[in-house]
Order: structure tokens, then sequence, then C-alpha cells
């Protein structure tokens, strides 16, 4: 399959007016305090997407990214969670189900008081945010910022590490498929089909608004539909019981999650370092430790090391599934993971599956699979913020060429077909909500890097013919 090179990737007044129109986006969907991630589909702040939205701010407006993580941390509950919605309350209740009412985190004694949430999560993507909000602004005001958050992000990996430790090997469980970001997987079909919540399915139980504004064949079927509403009644009327996780339908170690979670302790590390705390050099080093465990335990429960494959692990059948999906990437983020596991990563990602095998990669699931499907939500369009996910870790880890084509490849969708919140992987077609937050948001970011890039080699614009600005 051909790489895609875009203009905006080697014309600077082309990078310039999509740098442009994604912050128009940003600023088109500031509700004040807090970035919508699509006015009409998603009303109301969310948390993976707030740490999204928070790098791309940073990149023209720090003050704001700093606000804007510190609204999503105002709803951080009394055990350390961070939920995975904060109402907004300037939105109607009505325009998005479940509404603020439906998770009665009100009624928890360690909800908070000054905000209405869910009492689900969302992957753990904070510290990286913190951090790069920081680095765009690291004066006193930066400073300040690291050291108001600090207690926050410790609080809520601790949340993870020890409340939902389920399955007791050390890696963290999520329990719903909402918590996993990836909401739609074809990774969830195997532990739904073993919890049987979709044989609850009645029509008309409650009233979807989520096809309101995107077409009904690019969102979830109205079965697994009722399976989410299903799992979210379960664990609220469990009363939120973490000490009971085990009898909830659906408890599954995600790679996604816990490579996040790796990354995210690592970048903890470094916000430790960086605040200056008494206990600086302590500090950091028990968070690498932490790091270091992880990687340990996520070797010993979600990985095949026959077939070199990682999956999510089902903790109440203890069957490992590996559907290849985007999720099966990430294990790029862990700077132990082993030589022989990480070349199969590799190969897995440049493979005919997923880089090698699309126009515009990476597709959310490997092309291959029989669940794959290139419009139907998680379950095979292309997404800006998987893509930026191992754009890091391709880059982090050194492998320049795959960090290259997912950044112009992304570049090339949102220049092409504007910031929607996913895209065909062959054709590029927009698809889901328009104007949508992170795809402008880590635009601004993959530019900053492309900027960058020609900074420090003006020859690299030069032999892409294009004018250089340098
Ligand atoms: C449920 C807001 C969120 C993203 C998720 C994405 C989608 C919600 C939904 O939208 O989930 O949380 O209603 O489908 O799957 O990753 O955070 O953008």
């Amino acid at each position: 399959m051909n790489a895609v090179v875009s203009p905006a990737t080697t014309d600077p007044a082309a990078w310039a007016d999509l740098a442009a129109a994604a912050v128009a986006v940003l600023r088109g969907n500031d509700a004040g305090e807090v970035t919508l991630p699509s006015p009409a589909q998603y009303p109301h702040q969310w948390s993976w997407d707030a740490a999204f939205i928070a790098i791309g701010l940073a990149r023209f407006d720090p003050a704001r990214a700093r606000r804007e993580l510190l609204s999503l941390f105002a709803g951080q509950w009394s055990d350390g969670r961070l939920p995975h919605i904060v109402y907004h309350p300037g939105t109607d209740p009505d325009s998005y189900f479940p509404g603020p009412g439906f998770w009665r985190g009100g009624k928890h004694p360690t909800a908070p008081r000054g905000a209405v949430t869910s009492g689900i999560v969302q992957p753990p993507v904070h510290a990286r945010a913190v951090l790069a909000v920081w680095a765009a602004d690291p004066g006193d005001a930066g400073r300040d910022f690291l050291r108001l958050t600090y207690p926050v992000l410790r609080a809520w990996h601790g949340y993870l590490l020890d409340r939902r430790n389920v399955g007791g090997r050390g890696a963290v469980a999520i329990v719903h498929p909402w918590e996993s970001g990836l909401d739609n997987s074809p990774l969830w079909d195997g532990p739904l089909a073993a919890a049987r919540v979709r044989e609850g399915f009645r029509p008309g139980a409650f009233l979807r608004r989520d096809t309101v504004h995107v077409e009904a064949s690019h969102r979830p079927d109205d079965e697994d539909y009722a399976a989410y509403v299903a799992l979210a009644e379960a664990y609220r009327d469990s009363g939120y019981d973490d000490g009971a996780l085990i009898r909830l339908p659906f408890v599954v170690e995600d790679p996604l999650f816990n490579y996040l979670l790796l990354d995210a302790e690592l970048a903890l590390a470094e916000i430790a370092e960086a605040a200056d705390a008494a206990d600086a050099a302590e500090a950091a080093r028990a968070h690498r430790d932490q790091a270091r465990r992880l990687h340990g335990a996520l070797l010993d429960a979600l990985w095949d090391r026959e077939t070199g494959r990682v999956g999510a692990r089902d903790v109440r059948t203890g069957i490992v599934h590996t559907t290849p999906t985007v999720a099966g990437l990430t294990p790029l983020f862990d700077p132990w993971l082993p030589a022989d596991l990480r070349e199969a990563t590799v190969a897995m990602a440049t493979g005919p599956s997923f880089a090698g095998g699309v126009r515009y990669p990476l597709p959310s699931t490997g092309v291959y699979d029989p669940a794959f499907d290139c419009r139907r939500y998680w379950r095979g369009p292309t997404w800006i913020n998987t893509n930026w996910l191992v754009w890091c870790a391709a880059r982090r880890s050194g492998l320049t060429g795959l960090a290259a084509q997912i950044r112009d490849s992304s570049l090339a969708l949102v220049k092409d077909h504007s910031f929607r919140e996913y895209y065909d992987p062959q054709t590029g077609r927009g698809l889901g909500a328009e104007r949508f937050s992170w795809s402008a948001a880590l635009t601004l970011d993959m530019l900053a890097d492309v900027r960058a890039d020609v900074a420090a080699d003006p020859s690299a614009c030069a032999a892409k013919r294009a004018p250089c600005a340098t």
C-alpha cells in the first residue's frame, strides 16, 4: 500500500492553514473552562479527551490547557478515580445518554460534591498531558501546576493499581468497554459473550441519543449498546463496590489501558522531578519501580509467548483474547519489552493487517480479522488519538519510519477530510462526529513535530519540493 505524502507535511503554507483550522475547532468547542469533544454528539467533558485536548491547547494557549485539566481533576472522587465524564452544567441533561442522573454519583460518599460525574474511568493518559502542558510553559505557573496536579495523578494511579488489581497479578482491570476508550472494539466481543449481557436486550428500554447526529451503521449496534447500559447499571447498583468487582459480568485486563498506565508512571516520575518536591528523587524512583513491576505483570498476564501476541485477559474466565486491534500495538510504550516481542509487535504494526494494508493507517482492527468493518466505530476506522499514541510510542522507541508514516498520513487525513471523529482507513472518508476536538488538538501536536523536523534539517523540506520558510 502506498504511503501518503501530504502537502500538510511538505508545504509550510498548508501547515499554517491546517493549524489555524485546528485552533478554530478548539475555540469553537470551548464551553468556558472545558472543551466539548463535539458539542452535538458529546456535549460534556470526557476524561481522556480532556488530556488529548490539553496537549493541543498547550501548543497555543498553555494557561487554557492548564484550566482544561484542572476542570477535569475537579471531578476526581476521594478514592482517587477520575471519572470518564464530568457533566457540563450548561448542557441540556437530556442531550446525551446516559445523562447526569444515570450514575447516582451524588449519593456516593466518595463522589465529588462540586461536580456531577459518571462512576467509571477511561485510560490514564493524564500524566503525559500534564507533562506536555508543563513543557509548553515551564515557568512559575507551569511549576505551580505540576505541584498542584502531582497529588491528583498519584491518587488516580494509586486507585487503579490498588482497587483495580482484580486479577491479583498486578495488571489493572476495566469493568466496562467504555473504560477502554475503544468501546466497540472486537476485543470485547469474547468477554461480552461470556458475560451474556447482550441477552437482556429489550428494544425501547432506553432512548439512544448517539444515533441522532451520526449514522446508526457507524455506531455500535443496539445489542452492544444495551450491554453497555446493563454493565453500567450493574456497577452503579453495586454502589461502585471495588471490593467486589469480580462479581461484575465484565472484568478485563486491557493491553492499551495497562501499557498506558506503565507509560503514565514513567511520566509521573518526570513530573515528581520537575516539580522539585522535597522527596523528588525518592518519589521518581518509586514511580519507575512501579512501571517496571507493571512491565513484569503484563508480560505474565497478557502475552502468549509462543505466538508473540498480546491480548486482553478476561479475568473471570482466564481466557486471553488476541483479536488483532490497535490496542495490541501499545506494548511499544514498554521500554523493557523483550526483543522478540518488540519485533513481533513492530511486524504487526507495519504488516498487512495494519500500516501495510490500508491507505490511511492505523485501522483500529486488523484488516484481515472477520470483525473488521471500515466504518463502524472502533471496529476498523482510523482514529487520530490512537495514531497519536502509537506515533509517540514509535518515536520514543526509535521506530522513525513507522512514526513518520503515521504522522504524515494522519495529517493528510485531517487536511483532506477535516477534523472528524474517525475515518475509513481505505478511502479516508470522514465518519462520526464533525469538528471533533481531539483530532484538532493532536494535529497541532503533530504539526509542531513537522516544524521541528524542518528546523533541524531544512533540506528535508526542500527535498519534498516545497518552498521552505526557515
Ligand atoms: C462513551 C468522547 C468519547 C470518547 C470515547 C469514544 C466515545 C462515548 C460514546 O466518545 O465514547 O464514553 O458515547 O460513544 O468511544 O473514546 O472518549 O469523545
